[in-house]
């Protein structure tokens, strides 16, 4: 520890961080863009200024590493100006449409102008010449609203270790895109959406479905079926000023209802379907002798890194359809013979945490007999808004079940948001119908918790297996070049967003500078909601779902069955 000066206080601070984050910790609230700790520290925005003794220049606190006597002034009257003018510059090129914009009242910039009392004064704005925005079925990038803090770019690269933005031209011109400001359809962009999260203002956002939704809604000829992700009824709550990883499934499913949607399932369900199709697939690739390791296919950003980065690991994937994916096939099948609609007069809708599930859904894979499994998804943020649209405080909403047959899930579906808790749902799957000394073994502590790639090893079979979980492409990416380099592993999970879904690029933003949303305590806490959920269950194994023995029953026959592979499974190529 070292001693240095905060506004004439002296105050003890840790060796080789640096003034922003020591001032921060005691307690001066110092303005910042740009800053994400360990992730950006280019100091590009200059918006944390502060005056430093002996040093002539204002000074970027963000870079500025503290040292022994080191004496800062947070709040001079010309740090005050400075500040003010640092923001009138950002926003004489921002486009101002605050009182229409998404992000009004949870968009940084606005946060930062009023803090820092800047006015329109004599700069006035001046768009660049050829703002655009640029849309594909994941993510709109609006030119007009960037102020180049370069924290898209940053996340991308440092946190997950891809790098798909940079700037481009000098000076005036600058913009942050891919090369050749290419649509990111076009490069490697694995449709993750950690730049969404990481984004100030609304210059990234996801591909909004909510007017198409409504519609949906609206048309007395359709039959709209809703499924939410096991990670929304632990987020969605944080749109509403409750604590972070507060469960609020059951009020979820009634403001479902509220909306107007016919009927109101979880993606939990689809979750313990593909338990027992993976399982499945995991013990007949170990008796036919591979391939392997398998490889869960659940995560679209996942799926996206194999292609663009290690196709020659293409045929190592599950072949299962993602939970989400499943739930659309079944929805339209099953669920629609059992109601007597047909497959084109049923709007099949997915609410999940993640970009990347827009980009899955619209995949030429993801058909059943000639219709798309799921129609439209919207992220937790876009739901959150639909509820208040319609007059709507999820708070205040009665508790109400998910509707049946559909809507049933164990607590091994509810942990398949939490990185490990896919794996963990299908080892207590695979261990109870195999027998063993572990068979009625249910929790995996190995396989949980945030250790950016975990690994466990077991008996299956008799046969000893090895097990692995990664999670944020950086880690995932560690892992498969060890599986490069020859290692060899039974069974793999990998999710493109660190903590798993419940840090997926959909998931609620706040306007914190801190970005608390992006760190893998945040993630973690809601994680706890989902084991809390799990450890409430009585039903904590996949196969022990009664809905899904009956979907077996009436209609699939058995796991990996030929009308389960036509349904439930596809194929990736490279
Ligand atoms: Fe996920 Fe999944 S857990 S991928 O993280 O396998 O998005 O929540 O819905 O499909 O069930 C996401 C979450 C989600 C699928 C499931």
């Amino acid at each position: 520890r070292i001693t240095m000066y905060i506004n004439d206080e002296a105050v003890q601070v840790d060796k080789g961080t640096n003034v922003l984050e020591a001032c921060r910790t005691n307690g001066y609230d110092i303005p910042s863009l740009c800053y994400i700790r360990d992730i950006n520290t280019a100091g590009s925005c200059r918006v944390c200024i502060v005056e430093i003794e002996g040093s002539r220049n204002l000074q970027a606190a963000c870079v500025y590493p503290v040292a022994e006597g080191l004496k800062v002034h947070t709040s001079t009257p010309r740090v005050r100006r400075a500040r003010r003018r640092v923001v009138e510059l950002l926003l004489s090129e921002h486009n101002r449409e605050c009182t229409t914009c998404v992000r009004s009242t949870n968009c940084e910039l606005q946060a930062l102008a009023h803090k820092v009392g800047a006015r329109q004064g004599k700069l006035g704005t001046q768009l660049r010449h050829d703002c655009k925005i640029v849309n594909n079925p994941f993510i709109t990038r609006d030119y007009s609203k960037c102020i180049k803090c370069r924290r898209c770019e940053a996340v991308c690269k440092n946190m997950q270790g891809i790098g798909v933005y940079s700037a481009l031209n000098r000076g005036y011109d600058t913009v942050i895109a891919p090369a050749f400001e290419r649509n990111l359809s076009e490069v490697a962009c694995i449709a993750c959406g950690q730049c969404v999260l990481a984004c100030p203002t609304a210059s990234l956002t996801e591909r909004s479905y909510i007017e198409e939704v409504w519609q949906a809604l609206g048309d007395p000829d359709k039959h709209v079926v809703v499924q939410t992700a096991p990670a929304i009824q632990v987020s969605i709550g944080e749109e509403f000023d409750l604590p972070v990883g507060t469960v609020v499934s059951e009020k979820m499913a009634a403001a479902l209802r509220r909306l107007g949607f016919d009927s109101v399932f979880s993606t939990d369900f689809a979750a313990d379907m593909t338990i027992m199709e993976e399982a499945g697939e995991l013990l007949q690739r170990m008796e036919k002798g591979g391939p392997l390791p398998l490889i869960s296919s659940c995560s679209p950003g996942w799926i996206k890194l194999c292609e663009h980065f290690y196709p020659e690991f293409i045929h190592h994937l599950s072949s299962c359809k993602s939970p989400m994916e499943m739930f659309g096939a079944l929805a339209k099948t099953y669920y629609a013979q059992k109601k007597g609609i047909g497959p084109k007069d049923m709007v099949v809708v997915g609410v999940m945490p993640c970009t990347a599930k827009k980009f899955e859904a619209a995949r030429p894979e993801m058909k059943t007999y000639g219709f798309q499994d799921v129609d439209y998804v919207l992220t937790t943020r876009e739901l959150a808004r639909m509820i208040k649209e319609a007059d709507l405080d999820l708070r205040k909403m009665p508790e109400e079940s998910f509707d049946q047959p559909l809507g049933l899930s164990s607590g091994a579906a509810n942990i398949f948001a939490a990185t490990g808790g896919v794996m963990e749902a299908a080892i207590r799957t695979a261990l109870a119908l195999t027998g063993g000394k572990e068979m009625g073994r249910l929790e995996f502590k190995e396989l949980r918790g945030i250790r950016g790639v975990k690994e466990a090893e077991l008996e299956l079979k008799g046969q000893k297996i090895r097990l692995a979980v990664a999670h944020g492409t950086s880690n995932a990416r560690k892992l498969m070049e060890r599986l490069k380099r020859g290692e060899q592993f039974h069974f793999i999970e990998i999710m493109a967003c660190a903590g798993g879904c419940v840090g997926g690029g959909g998931q609620p933003v706040t306007r914190d500078p801190e970005k608390p949303e992006l760190t893998l305590e945040h993630r973690s806490q809601r994680a706890k909601g989902l084991y809390a959920l799990d450890l409430g269950k009585e039903l904590r194994r996949s196969h022990e779902n009664k809905a899904v023995l009956q979907v077996y029953e009436e209609f699939l026959g058995e796991p990996m069955s030929k009308k389960a592979k036509e349904i439930l499974h596809t194929r990736y190529t490279a």
